[in-house]
């Protein structure tokens, strides 16, 4: 039962900010990043390659949201997750070059998860102590060390590999950071959608990573949980009316969308179309009044195990919680206090989000 279920990512995340009198939540000098599985037009290798169907899409949203909002992307790091860290980066190469954003800044990640001690080497001249700097890690280091602190976003929005790793490498550089916005954590730690249990996908793929993340407490984190994540469609409709008689645009997104959308539809009936995970995270950054937040919460990731291809979470769960929660014996625990974002302060909010991403789809 966890098998099928096993391999479905879901993703979710959420943003803190603070207005400026702008229309929207984002301020004129906001800088993003992005750390991100994007997978959209990927029709097999889902699930870090060895699964066949196609790789998850909802990271285009997230992206396509950003732009619609006029925000200032500096990078774009693809990591595995959804599929492979170099299909995504064509993968977003694709999906932006596509929509008339052809900015220089998408990079390579991560190819795989940090090992649960992640490798450090002894000194020698001006090597890095880790082991675990790409080409992503160093652009989000060029980003932060480019601008004034405090102004870069950074939206997590695949495993939390590259994030871990800056932090680890370049902890001046990571330490400027306004924020991150995670689509990550569940109240108990055990998502399950229509009676079927699903993983905390940004988590599971690399469970060691989130946990050095949320240990730091120099930079907020918000957590853009499961319990509101998981609301949200681009419906079949909205897929084939772009694919039948859209724009250029639509046209793409809409053939690159239906493969996974597809997918998700045999196993979640109840749903229409494809889950808009990732995007809610920068519909938050965007309207954080549309949300329900609670500051101060305890964030556990409990590892008890390695990930395994297929994202298993047997043995590693990841809460959001009001209070402390106790870990079984022998897991390995970290800990850390985030912003968790669970709900709608509207009733209207995931309509709008829907919305927003049908419109989103242009060419910027
Ligand atoms: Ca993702």
């Amino acid at each position: 039962m966890k098998s099928l279920v096993t391999s479905l990512l879901f993703s979710f995340l959420i943003v803190t900010t603070t207005g400026c009198g702008s229309s929207n939540g984002a301020t004129s000098d906001d800088v993003i990043l992005f750390s991100t599985d994007y997978g959209l037009g990927v029709i097999n290798g889902a699930t870090n390659g060895p699964d066949r169907h196609a790789a998850d899409v909802d990271d285009a949203y997230a992206v396509t949201l950003a732009l619609q909002g006029q925000l200032d992307i500096q990078g774009i790091v693809t990591s595995f997750g959804n599929d492979k860290a170099r299909p995504s980066h064509e993968s977003v190469r694709r999906g932006l070059s596509v929509l008339g954003f052809d900015k220089d800044v998408i990079r390579v990640g991560a190819e795989g998860f940090l090992d649960a001690l992640p490798v450090q080497f002894a000194p020698a001249g001006e090597e890095p102590a880790v082991f675990c700097i790409n080409d992503g890690v160093q652009l989000m280091r060029d980003v932060l060390d480019r601008n004034r602190s405090g102004v870069v976003t950074l939206f997590a929005l695949g495993p939390f590999t590259d994030i871990a790793c800056l932090l680890r490498a370049y902890p001046d550089s990571f330490n400027k950071l306004k924020q991150i916005i995670g689509l990550v954590g569940s109240g108990d730690g055990t998502p399950v959608l229509e009676g079927i249990d699903v993983v905390d996908f940004n988590f599971a793929m690399d469970p060691s990573a989130l946990g050095l993340v949320i240990q730091q407490e120099a930079v907020p984190f918000i957590a853009l949980m499961f319990e509101a994540s998981q609301f949200g469609t681009l419906s079949n409709s909205v897929i084939d009316t772009w694919i039948n008689s859209g724009s250029a645009e639509q046209q793409y997104y809409g053939q690159a969308t239906e493969p996974h959308a597809a997918y998700w539809d045999a196993i979640f009936t109840a749903t229409d179309g494809q889950a808009l995970f990732d995007a809610h995270t920068v519909y938050y950054f965007l309207n954080p009044q549309l949300y329900t937040c609670a500051d101060h919460m305890v964030a556990t990731a409990i590892v008890g195990g390695y990930p395994d291809t297929s994202a298993s979470t047997t043995k590693n769960f990841f809460t959001v919680t009001a209070g402390s929660v106790t870990p079984p014996d022998g897991a390995v625990v970290y800990t850390g206090t985030v912003r968790g974002c669970s709900g709608f302060a509207d009733s209207d909010t995931v309509s709008s989000l829907e919305n927003a991403v049908q419109d989103s789809v242009q060419r910027y």
